[in-house]
């Protein structure tokens, strides 16, 4: 089995992106961009964006073209994030290793750091200059959308709220998975692969791939919150079980959820078979997935 390291080139280009793009200067009313600014730039993997890159990057996009887009992502991750943490929803005070945004700035200026970095993400991704055709642009901001509205993530988010303290079956638990982690990941795939011009046929390779990584890399991180270690994962484990939450561990037991995560581990390198671009990267993406610890 393979063990992946993490492509941390593609993380620090990202990290230097958001510098580059976030507005350096507080303006005023200056709370906001700084509870904006706390949550952007605490840490994380920057998953998303790293896997808009590998794409992007694969089927011959440049590294330029792709961070706008890339960096927005971050930005809808972290919006989600902030609101995830938020009291009325998992009341988390912990989010890698540093306080949440609400406990920080307060929970009304939590929300509006939320909302606000959510409207950023689109308004970074149309107003860069890059040589993308409006078109292509046009077709990213649609799949980012999708991915974090009503038909994506929020919808997921529900559900699992609605879960909670109640015995779900598996359906409903995909549901919850696909629509709450996945499709974002699988937005940020898709995404560089339309601003690299894929043709559909590789689209839809791509989006098989992805789909199949969302599912492996939440299955971890309901590994995770059970065996996972708190200094690791910079926030306080057995999260789930506390609040009652539908898990594959909870569902299945930790070893089927292990073999499903290895599943869909499969699963996603054999949507890559016979592409004929370089697609190592995201194969070695899809181990990390597998392997990581935090
Ligand atoms: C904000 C669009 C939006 C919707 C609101 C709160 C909410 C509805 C959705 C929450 C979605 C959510 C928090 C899903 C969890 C996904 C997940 C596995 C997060 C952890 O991601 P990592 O491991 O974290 O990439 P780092 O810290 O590395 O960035």
């Amino acid at each position: 089995m393979t063990k992946a390291i993490y492509p941390d080139d593609k993380r620090k280009l990202v990290e230097d992106a958001l510098y580059h793009f976030f507005p350096a200067k507080d303006r005023y009313p200056e709370i906001i961009y700084k509870a904006m600014r706390h949550s952007l730039f605490s840490g994380g993997k920057r998953f998303r964006s790293v896997l808009c890159l590998l794409t992007g990057e694969a089927f011959g996009a440049e590294i330029d073209e792709i961070l706008p887009t890339a960096c927005g992502l971050e930005y809808i991750h972290t919006y989600s994030l902030i609101h995830d943490d938020l009291p009325a929803i998992d009341n988390d005070d912990l989010r890698r290793g540093k306080p949440t945004c609400h406990v920080l700035f307060g929970e009304d200026i939590a929300i509006l750091a939320g909302d606000a970095l959510f409207a950023e993400a689109f308004y970074l991704i149309a107003s860069s200059q890059t040589k993308v055709e409006a078109a292509r642009i046009l077709k990213v901001i649609e799949e980012l959308a999708y991915a974090s509205g009503v038909r994506g993530m929020v919808s997921g988010q529900v559900a699992d709220l609605q879960s909670a303290d109640k015995q779900v079956k598996t359906d409903i638990l995909n549901f919850i998975h696909e629509r709450k982690t996945g499709e974002l990941i699988t937005s940020a795939a898709r995404a560089g692969a339309v601003i690299a011009d894929a043709s559909d046929t590789e689209l839809e390779k791509v989006t098989r791939f992805a789909q199949q990584l969302g599912l492996a890399f939440q299955i971890t991180d309901d590994i995770l919150d059970v065996v996972g270690e708190t200094d690791l994962l910079g926030k306080e484990v057995g999260s789930d079980e506390r609040h009652n939450k539908a898990t594959f561990p909870s569902l299945f037991g930790l070893d089927e959820a292990k073999r499903k995560a290895k599943e869909a581990v499969d699963n996603a390198i054999n949507a890559l078979i016979d592409m004929e671009v370089d697609t190592s990267s995201l194969v070695d993406l899809a181990w990390f997935v597998y392997n990581r610890e935090h």
